[in-house]
């Protein structure tokens, strides 16, 4: 079939809260995808930062292959030989204490957000069912009711209330706000290190150590959502090392599945996650073998083809080559490793329209917040790759200017 045909298929039988861009796509390799019409792209999206080890990587295919022939689900009622040491790795990779598998990245917010309130009632003495918990404007940190409740966007809100008490926001990047909104009751605040949905924003120098020493100081639970900046993308192992600025519980996702599986999940302190009895929390297919498997191989690409370094020195070329591009569309360019956001001013009319210039010339990006393009490359990528990458955004910009 092709891609006309598909997108029609699609379009009739799938609910419409996506809008693609027209492009259908059957093969991934690295940073390569291909369109049934056998056209190639380069996937700058890297499906949100999921695909930090480039698509279908072969060394996580072949350890996904030999598990799928092995054992693929065995539930949490039993063992498997996978997860034991698959969660040794994540605690050794984060430097922390304790773990707990989930699948999605949304599914892992709210498991952090359980642990917090738990640990303020058992832990911090907050009295049961008043723990607050502060989060940051402008966050992405999921889609389900608890998550969007303290959203800013009203597209990802306002059509789906009522919604669930003890949440706060305060401004992003702004250190009083949180230390003026604290109260005895509150139990952690939520954040990301850089906003990724949000623009690409990253937050001035300090901010990072500047809230864990206010959480410390208050006895907060500071939670850092590492879901897309982390594993590597934003230039370290996770963002939050740029600072020194260790959180309670840090949650992972997307790369951790290396790209071939969803393998996401809360890392922290045995002080809060230790709070857990059996039973009181849990999911079908979180922690199943496949997964433990499949992170597994993912850590370790990770740490053999250095992808945090990669990402570092590649992300800091990348941006200063794109700065190299003259156009008064380009209000700013901005990131940390290969997260990477070039914000276009209002009167360019919005960042879809240079996607759709992009696709057309073979690279595949995404519009964040209208007027941002973001480029988030697989970390596998190369100088050259970035050269061509640099030289077709250029051409559009020109084009379109
Ligand atoms: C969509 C956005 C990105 C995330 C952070 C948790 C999650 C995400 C920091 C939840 C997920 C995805 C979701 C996907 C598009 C994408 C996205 F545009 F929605 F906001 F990346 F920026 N924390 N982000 O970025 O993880 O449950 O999806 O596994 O929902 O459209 P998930």
């Amino acid at each position: 079939m092709n891609s006309e045909t598909i997108i029609k298929i699609t379009n009739k039988y799938g609910a419409h809260n996506y809008e693609p861009l027209d492009v259908v796509l059957d093969r991934g390799e690295g940073v390569f995808v291909w369109d049934v019409e056998g056209k190639r792209y380069m996937d700058c999206l890297s499906s949100y930062s999921a695909l930090n080890h480039g698509h279908c990587h072969p060394e996580i295919v072949e350890a996904a292959k030999q598990q799928l022939d092995r054992l693929t689900l065995t539930s949490r009622a039993f063992h498997n030989d996978q997860l034991g040491p698959f969660l040794k790795e994540l605690c050794e990779f984060a430097g922390m204490d304790m773990a707990l598998p989930m699948n999605t990245g949304a599914e892992a917010v709210e498991t952090a957000l359980k642990a917090a309130r738990k640990w303020a009632y058992e832990t911090k003495g907050v009295p049961r069912h008043e723990a607050e918990i502060i989060v940051a404007a402008n966050n992405f940190h999921g889609r389900t009711i608890t998550i969007i409740t303290f959203s800013t966007e009203p597209l990802y809100r306002d059509p789906f209330g009522p919604f669930t008490p003890g949440f706060k926001v305060i401004p992003y990047n702004d250190a009083k706000a949180l230390e003026d909104t604290i109260t005895p009751n509150t139990a952690a605040f939520l954040v990301e290190p850089i906003q990724g949905e949000g623009g690409v924003i990253v937050p001035d120098e300090g901010y990072l150590a500047e809230i864990r020493e206010i959480t410390r100081k208050n006895n907060v639970l500071l939670v850092m959502d590492e879901v897309q900046t982390g594993f590597g993308r934003c230039g370290k192992p996770f963002a939050w090392q740029y600072e020194d600025a260790k959180p309670d519980l840090v949650v992972v996702g997307k790369a951790l599945g290396g790209g071939v599986y969803p393998v996401s999940g809360v890392i922290g302190s045995r002080d809060v996650l230790g709070l857990f009895r059996p039973g009181e929390h849990g999911s079908t297919f979180g922690g199943n073998p496949l997964a433990a498997a499949v992170g597994r191989a993912a850590l370790r690409v990770l740490k053999e083809e250095k992808l945090a370094d990669r990402s570092f020195e590649l992300g800091n070329y990348m941006m200063q080559q794109l700065r190299t591009v003259k156009s008064n569309y380009i209000k700013e360019v901005r990131g940390k490793g290969l997260l990477i956001g070039v914000e276009l001013v209002k009167e360019a009319g919005g960042a879809r329209r240079f996607c759709e210039a992009l696709q057309e010339k073979g690279l595949l990006a995404k519009e964040t917040h209208e007027d941002v393009i973001r480029f988030a490359p697989p970390l596998v990528i190369t100088r050259e790759q970035i050269d061509w990458a640099v030289e077709t955004f250029r051409e559009v910009m020109n084009e379109l200017a």
